[in-house]
């Protein structure tokens, strides 16, 4: 989509530190980073967030569900453990609108979600 801040970077035309990237999706380092790896993992296809998820996409969120784990490995976070977080919609401060996770770790995180 045209004026995606996201679908800018999957195609490379925003720069960004990318740490993984196949046919369906992208994943690169957050800029404001919560954690010590802090990766956001997103679809290539502009997808807004989980309120437009169809069943189309089941394949799709398949493998980017499958993929967050890979990336996790990678970064060496598999040992001591990780959080996947994705915020859709106003009440959990969704930013920007083209879903997304977020993976975190490399510290202790607290028990609470936010
Ligand atoms: P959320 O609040 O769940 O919509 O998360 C959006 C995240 O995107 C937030 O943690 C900051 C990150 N972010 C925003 N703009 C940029 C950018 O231009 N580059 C990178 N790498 N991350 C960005």
């Amino acid at each position: 989509m045209d004026d995606c801040l996201f679908c800018k970077i999957a195609e490379g035309k925003i720069p960004s530190t990318k740490v993984y990237e196949d046919e369906m999706v992208f994943a690169f380092r957050d800029i404001n980073p919560q954690a010590p790896v802090h990766i956001l993992l997103i679809p290539k296809k502009h997808i807004s967030g989980w309120s437009a998820v169809t069943g189309e996409s089941d394949a799709l969120l398949a493998h980017l569900m499958r993929t967050a784990a890979v990336i996790a490995e990678r970064e060496g976070l598999q040992e001591d453990g990780y959080r996947i977080v994705s915020n859709c919609g106003k009440n959990a401060c969704q930013s920007v609108m083209h879903l997304h996770l977020h993976i975190l770790g490399g510290e202790l995180m607290s028990g609470k979600m936010a």
